[in-house]
C-alpha cells in the first residue's frame, strides 16, 4: 500500500447500529481505544490526509465512522471508551454499539487496539481487548504516543504491553507515533510504526476473500 493512496480517501458516513453500517462489500479495520489516545490521529496519517476529527476534548466520536480508502478497503472509528463524566446507561450503549459493529461483521480483517505506551495496562483496555478477541478477527495493538517516551522508556513500555496482551508473540505489540518531526533531527520513538501499521493492514486486505 502506497503512502498515499492514489484514489481519494473518503468519509463514508456515521452510524450507531447495524441497519445504518455500509455492506460490508469491502475488508475493513477497526480502530479501538480510549478516548484521547489516538484513533482519529492514526487514522488520518493511514489515509494521508485529514479524514477524522482530531480533538483535545475526549469522547467526540460518539458514532461508528467508516471511512473508505482508494476504493480498496475501509478504516472504521469506533467511538472511544473511558472519558470522565459516563453514565452507565451511555457506558451499555457505547458496548452495544461496539458489539453490534464487531460481532459477525463478514468484513472485518483486522482489530486495532490502541494504548497508551505512557501508561500500564488499564482494566478498561483489558476488557475491551477481550472484547474485540470475540469479534473473531485478528487483533493488534497499538502503542501510542511514543514519541513523549525516551528510547528506553518506550522499550519497557513495549515490553510490558507485550506481557500484557502480546500471547506470546501471538498478537503484534507495535509502539506507534503520528507527530512528523522535521528537519535532521533522530525520528522520535514510535516513528516507525505506521509504516509497520500500513504494512499489516495491507497484509490483511490482500488476504481477504
Ligand atoms: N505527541 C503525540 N500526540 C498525539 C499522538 N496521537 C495523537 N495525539 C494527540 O492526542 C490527542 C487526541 O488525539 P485523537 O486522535 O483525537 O484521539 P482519539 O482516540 O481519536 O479521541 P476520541 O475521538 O475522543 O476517542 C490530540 O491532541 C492529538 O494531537 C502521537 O502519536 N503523539
Ligand atoms: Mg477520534
Amino acid at each position: 500500500m502506497p503512502n498515499r493512496p492514489s484514489a481519494p480517501a473518503v468519509f463514508l458516513g456515521s452510524a450507531t447500529d447495524q441497519g445504518g453500517f455500509p455492506e460490508p462489500s469491502l475488508p475493513e479495520v477497526a480502530f479501538v481505544g480510549r478516548s484521547n489516545v489516538g484513533k482519529s490521529s492514526l487514522l488520518n496519517r493511514l489515509a494521508g490526509m485529514r479524514l477524522a476529527r482530531v480533538s483535545r476534548s475526549p469522547g467526540r466520536t460518539r458514532m461508528v465512522n467508516f471511512f473508505e480508502i482508494g476504493g480498496v478497503h475501509r478504516l472504521v472509528d469506533l467511538p472511544g471508551y473511558g472519558f470522565a463524566r459516563v453514565s452507565r446507561a451511555e457506558r451499555s450503549a457505547w458496548e452495544g454499539m461496539v458489539l453490534s459493529y464487531l460481532i459477525g461483521r463478514a468484513s472485518l480483517v483486522l482489530n486495532l487496539l490502541l494504548v497508551d505506551s505512557r501508561r500500564d495496562p488499564l482494566a478498561l483496555d483489558l476488557e475491551a481487548f477481550t472484547l474485540l478477541r470475540r469479534s473473531g478477527s485478528p487483533t493488534a495493538v497499538i502503542a501510542t504516543k511514543a514519541d513523549k517516551l525516551t528510547r528506553s522508556a518506550a522499550g519497557a513500555s513495549l515490553r510490558a504491553l507485550r506481557d500484557a496482551y502480546g500471547e506470546e508473540g501471538a498478537i503484534p505489540v507495535i509502539s506507534c507515533s503520528t507527530v512528523v518531526r522535521k528537519g535532521p533531527r533522530r525520528p522520535p520513538p514510535g516513528a516507525s510504526g505506521v509504516g509497520i501499521v500500513q504494512r499489516l493492514i495491507a497484509e490483511k486486505v490482500r488476504a481477504w476473500r
